[in-house]
């Protein structure tokens, strides 16, 4: 009974997160291999480090650029929308490089088209994560196009590795810092995403590093406590 319930339960946890997309930056072995599964936007590519990661050995990073460089997209290849019951979780491991000042502009995008993917049509919605300089540039930003804008969170950039996340929802987005929740965005509901942008393509005084870039659908916890009891009630009725 205690196998079963265990199945029961690892299987209910299985179903209830489905990976979209990740990416640790691991599996690359070099620039052409990164190039080869995302797409570049402009000649100063954003670059795979080999040498620095979080906890692992690998990321990405844009360097210190001029106008419109290093920025690249990738498609999900699926049209991904968020709710109460079951929220888009979207998230990144961010580094500043060492020594920076605020003139830092580099994010993380999740965008939804008209379309099927990247430029296909009208951009619906944009949420973005990272670092700009148009609002309190001592703090780490997020953006949501449809809802306020850029925006600061409470919380100071450094160059210690932060995960970054945006929790979207039927009509709102929680941004959370290190897995601890800093403010919530209104947002429009409807709109689906359906591609990631890693880089901003804008002049950049100092480097970000990227890690660990994250899209999946999550139930909220309620959600998955109601699943875990489904599974035990289905298996003590198969008794
Ligand atoms: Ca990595
Ligand atoms: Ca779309």
């Amino acid at each position: 009974m205690k196998k079963l319930l265990a199945l029961g339960l690892m299987l209910a946890f299985a179903s209830a997160a489905s990976a979209d997309f990740v990416d640790d930056f691991e599996s690359y072995a070099d620039q052409a291999a990164l190039n080869a599964a995302y797409t570049q936007l402009y000649t100063v590519e954003m670059g795979l480090d080999t040498a620095l990661g979080y906890n692992s050995n690998q990321s990405v990073h844009p360097g210190v650029t001029a106008n419109y460089e290093g920025r690249m997209y990738k498609n999900l290849g699926e049209e991904l929308d968020g709710t109460n019951a079951n929220p888009i979780e979207f998230s990144v491991m961010a580094k500043v490089a060492d020594g920076f000042t605020w003139h830092v502009r580099e994010y993380i995008e999740l965008r939804g088209y008209e379309g099927a993917g990247y430029d296909d049509g009208g951009l619906q919605e944009l949420i973005a994560l990272g670092s700009t300089t148009s609002v309190d540039t001592t703090k780490w930003h997020d953006r949501v196009m449809s809802g306020e804008g850029w925006a600061a969170t409470g919380v100071a950039k450094t160059t210690e590795w932060t995960k970054l996340t945006a929790l979207i929802k039927t009509d709102t987005v929680d941004i959370l810092i290190d897995d601890v929740y800093d403010h919530t965005s209104t947002r429009t509901p409807g709109y689906t995403f359906d591609s990631i942008v890693i880089g901003s393509g804008l002049s950049s005084a100092f480097d970000v590093h990227f890690d660990n870039v994250s899209v999946q659908v999550v139930p909220e916890p309620a959600a998955l406590a109601l699943m875990a009891i489904g599974g035990l009630v289905a298996l003590r009725r198969r008794r």
